[in-house]
């Protein structure tokens, strides 16, 4: 951290001129305080003219300069919560980006199905009396593990590929049992039918009708939950992302979807898969463009030719072949800035134990439960598993974030260190300026006064001088008219040189009056001259006081 100026410190040497009002607004970067990060974004903008919106241009005169520093500096320290405008409630908002990736419960309990058009009684019903995977979700609240939200048959509730309002209907039902309104997490849609193999087309009208249909559902799900992340299950598909795909483009779908929910599932025991299991996640991120997060899914369960997904993958296959991969899975924009997952989901389905179970119907509760509680047990042992893959992940991925942190962190620090150099130099430049200006002002009246004193003392000498010859042309002009007469020629001469005297007397009179007005003018500005400068000293001395703390 730098070291700044306390408040205290501050407030002391400055002159305090500032509002309220200038005090919220110069804390920049809303964090209620007003110090070097904030001068950051005034420095930066300093000598430019403000045209619209210019927050830096804290005085809004239309420049951010010196002035705008001085009110910044006079309300360093921190905001008080009323004053503030704070928008931090913002800026903490949680960002998927800045997350670890997370490890989800996406298990299809038949408990699910008491809100689904499909199902019935006997399934959700038992399930519930005798707690199917209790163990799983035990183990999941121990472990924080999250379900994901997964809706099969997405908005399309009775799964006819149709939409109508029976069918949002059932949907609003579901959502508003499951998914608070204000929620942000990933809402998974589970929409495949006839419409899952028609992905495929290379032909993109035919493509762009499965679209359709999809956001249709999309849309609808977006409308209700704003704030979640949605998308489709097993969307893109890997025959998609498959670089010798030969299907149309299914980037308007991608485009729409505010999360992506691609399968790494797999049918291959024995033979690894985790390279184009690693591909068509990174196929997917790169698709996402780093805006939306993708989730992806896992499942242990395949199936061999045509006899059903009965069989299991063993531990290690499933987390080489589809969680390690996943997880690994990495892409890079343009910015230089990696991508990963946003978390990976274990999907597996009790169905399957009903399918798969000859006389299932016969079973008792307790029949049940015993079959069931040994898939919920494997279920905690490939989760234990996933678990370990992704906290090392989300370790990774932390030390990552603080290193960034750290290193945005010195940035910023560097960056407010600099701002005060500049800050202190555009003072001490403004008030260096204010003084010369002011000096060469008083120093041009001085010299005015110097001047016009010379002249004001001249023109009251040849004033006085003419004067005094007036009144002796006079004094003659008397004595002549009583010795010779009006008519004689002494008179007249005396009259003629008593008229010259008194009209050269009125001249410099005049020039006298002239230069005592000027003068009286030139000591004026010279008494505002000192004025100025004696007015401004406190504001200098603010100004130095704060370019001193600024480089100190
Ligand atoms: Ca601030
Ligand atoms: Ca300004
Ligand atoms: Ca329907
Ligand atoms: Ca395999």
């Amino acid at each position: 951290m730098t070291t700044l100026p306390t408040a205290s410190a501050m407030t002391a040497v400055l002159v305090t001129t500032t509002t309220t009002f200038a005090a919220h607004q110069a804390d920049f970067n809303n964090d209620n305080v007003i110090d070097a990060h904030d001068l950051v974004v005034l420095t930066s903008n300093l000598s430019q003219p403000c045209e619209g919106d210019c927050p830096s241009d804290l005085n809004q005169d239309g420049v951010t300069d010196s002035a705008d520093i001085m009110i910044l500096m006079n309300s360093w320290g921190a905001v008080s919560e009323e004053d503030s405008n704070s928008q931090n409630d913002e800026a903490q908002q949680s960002s998927w980006q800045n997350e670890a990736p997370v490890l989800l419960d996406a298990v299809y309990y038949d408990q699910y199905t008491e809100l689904f058009s499909h199902g019935g009684y006997d399934r959700w019903n038992t399930a519930k009396e005798y707690n199917q995977g209790e163990h799983t979700q035990a183990w999941c609240e121990e472990n924080s593990v999250e379900v994901l939200p997964m809706v099969y048959g997405a908005v399309d509730w009775d799964h006819d590929n149709v939409l109508t309002d029976e069918d949002k209907e059932g949907f609003v039902t579901w959502l508003e049992a499951t998914v608070p309104a204000d929620y942000e997490g990933a809402i998974c849609l589970d929409l495949e039918g006839q419409w899952w193999g028609t992905f495929d087309s290379s032909n993109q009208f035919v493509v762009d009708t499965v679209i359709d249909f999809f956001i249709a559902n999309l849309e609808y799900a977006q409308e209700l939950r704003p704030n979640a992340k949605i998308g489709f299950w097993g969307f893109p598909k890997k025959s998609h992302t498959n670089p010798n795909s030969t299907t149309a483009s299914v980037q308007r779908l991608v485009d729409a979807c505010t999360a992506l929910f691609p399968d790494v599932y797999e049918n291959n025991p024995g033979v690894n898969d985790s390279f184009r299991l690693n591909r068509h996640v990174e196929t997917c991120l790169e698709w996402s463009n780093g805006e939306k997060p993708v989730y992806v899914h896992a499942s242990p369960r395949y199936k061999l030719n045509s006899d059903g997904y009965r069989y299991f993958h063993d531990r290690e296959e499933f987390i080489n072949d589809q969680v390690q991969p996943a997880v690994d899975a990495s892409w890079t924009d343009a910015e230089g800035n990696e991508h990963k997952i946003a978390g990976i989901a274990l999907w597996d389905a009790y169905t399957y134990i009903r399918m798969y179970t000859e006389g299932f119907s016969q079973l008792s509760g307790e029949e049940r439960k015993e079959l069931w509680n040994e898939l919920d047990l494997m279920h905690v042992d490939y989760l234990s598993d996933m678990k370990a893959v992704v906290d090392v992940a989300a370790e990774a991925f932390n030390q990552a974030q603080a290193e960034a942190e750290a290193q945005a962190e010195q940035a910023a620090n560097e960056a407010a260190q600099e701002s005060k150099q500049v800050a202190a130099a555009a003072i001490s430049e403004e008030r260096t300026a204010q003084q010369s200006r002011l000096t060469r002002r008083l120093e041009d009246a001085n010299t005015s006064v110097i001047t016009r004193s010379s002249s004001y003392r001249e023109a009251s000498r040849s004033y006085r001088s003419a004067r005094k010859s007036f009144s002796k042309a006079k004094k003659r002009f008397r004595a002549m008219k009583k010795k010779y007469g009006k008519s004689s020629k002494q008179y007249r001469k005396a009259l003629a040189a008593h008229r010259n005297a008194l009209k050269r007397m009125r001249a410099k009179a005049s020039t006298f009056r002239t230069a005592r007005s000027t003068f009286r003018a030139v000591r004026v500005e010279q008494n505002n001259a000192q004025n100025a400068i004696a007015s401004s000293a406190s504001n200098w001395t603010a100004m130095a006081n704060a370019a001193t703390m600024l480089t100190n």
